[in-house]
């Protein structure tokens, strides 16, 4: 199948992050599917992939294009599915080229663990112009279409995991002291920082400081600026460029503990099976903290798990605080890592989101 992806950035990374990670699953799948990746701003995308250029239309692989998506839009045959990310609106212009076509339309829907999800999974979205056009949710349920993952992404984690030197390397690269970096190979303990502003990231230094352990905080470039070169006794708090999604993976797979934030970031966290909170994208009337709860209830993580992700996420300071002491000292911490790992073998053992597409698409089509 030749599949179009329509993709606005929106802010952030996240609209990009997820189409970006689709198009190649896509492109990678056993049937080899043609992808073309249509993106409003290119310059965030060079951002996560440094492959991109600026040129109105490139070839990224054998498979993929990605086309700067103008307006007006530039012209071109749609595929035989088309896929927009969270209702961004194909141009009209393509849309009557869909018509002549008789492309399958797709909208793929932002990620929720909310039980409505469900129902309204590959549903039809009616169209005037008698297009057929479903909505495709990702989610946690096998009732959902899943979540994004590679064919070999656990086997590549174990693999690295498995082998220290390309860690060190790793860190090396990214320009992390010498001595931090033989300290983590002598067993000090890392976590990953990448949260939205206001996050009670000073709470954390403090609670991982009371742990009476040496921790490493590494922190993508331009977040949470109020700790960076902080060091207390046991924490080291170290700026690491932006680095691509492989890398940021690697990066997760390598961390004790992971703080990440909006769609993608946690679904990778979650792939990398180690302890994490999860910082929600903030939507209006507090619509987020549904959504979390909702995910959390789903989790089989500890109760003071729960309560630090509601703190985390409510940016109240001394709560977070209270609760990363409780979840950080022996048994509790221990008591986390067992569920995380469960927790991920447990949505591993679920078909992934590119396959559960493209079984759909190709009933439909
Ligand atoms: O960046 P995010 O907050 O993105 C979004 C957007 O705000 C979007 O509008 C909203 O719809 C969505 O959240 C819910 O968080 P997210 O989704 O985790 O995306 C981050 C991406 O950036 C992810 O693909 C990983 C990638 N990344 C790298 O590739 N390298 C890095 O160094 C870092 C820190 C992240």
């Amino acid at each position: 199948m030749h599949f179009d992806i329509f993709c606005r950035v929106i802010d952030n990374f996240g609209d990009i992050g997820v189409c970006w990670r689709l198009a190649r699953q896509l492109a990678d799948a056993p049937d080899g599917h043609q992808v073309t990746l249509w993106v409003d701003d290119i310059h965030r995308f060079q951002r996560i992939e440094a492959s991109v250029g600026v040129q109105p239309v490139q070839s990224l692989t054998h498979n993929i294009k990605v086309v700067h998506w103008t307006t007006p839009a530039p012209l071109r045959e749609p595929g035989d599915v088309v896929i927009e990310a969270f209702s961004c609106d194909p141009p009209e212009t393509f849309v009557e080229a869909m018509k002549a076509k008789g492309s399958l339309w797709i909208n793929l829907e932002y990620l929720s663990a909310e039980a409505w999800v469900e129902s309204f999974h590959a549903v039809p979205s009616l169209q005037s112009n008698g297009l057929r056009k479903f909505f495709f949710y990702p989610g946690f349920t096998s009732n959902t279409g899943g979540l994004l993952r590679e064919r070999d992404l656990l086997a590549q984690r174990d693999a690295w995991q498995a082998d220290a030197r390309q860690r060190a390397a790793l860190l090396a690269a990214l320009q992390v002291p010498a001595d931090v970096i033989a300290g983590l190979q002598a067993g000090w303990r890392q976590a990953l920082l990448f949260g939205y502003p206001g996050a009670p990231a000073t709470a954390l230094i403090h609670a991982l400081e009371a742990t009476q352990s040496p921790w490493v905080v590494l922190v993508p470039q331009g977040m949470h600026p109020n700790i960076i070169n902080v060091a207390t006794p046991h924490v080291r708090v170290v700026e690491i460029p932006f680095v691509d999604q492989a890398g940021f993976d690697r990066l997760l797979w390598s961390s004790d503990l992971n703080f990440v934030r909006g769609e993608d970031s946690l679904v990778r966290a979650l792939w990398a099976g180690k302890p994490l909170v999860w910082h929600i994208y903030e939507q209006e009337d507090d619509t987020h903290l549904i959504k979390l709860q909702a995910w959390l209830a789903q989790s089989g993580y500890p109760d003071a798990v729960g309560q630090l992700m509601m703190a985390w996420n409510k940016k109240e300071d001394a709560a977070a605080r209270r609760h990363l002491d409780a979840v950080l000292q022996y048994p509790a911490w221990n008591d986390w890592v067992a569920a995380a790992a469960r927790r991920t073998d447990s949505l591993a053992q679920q078909p992934d989101l590119a396959t559960n597409l493209t079984t759909f698409c190709a009933k439909n089509c």
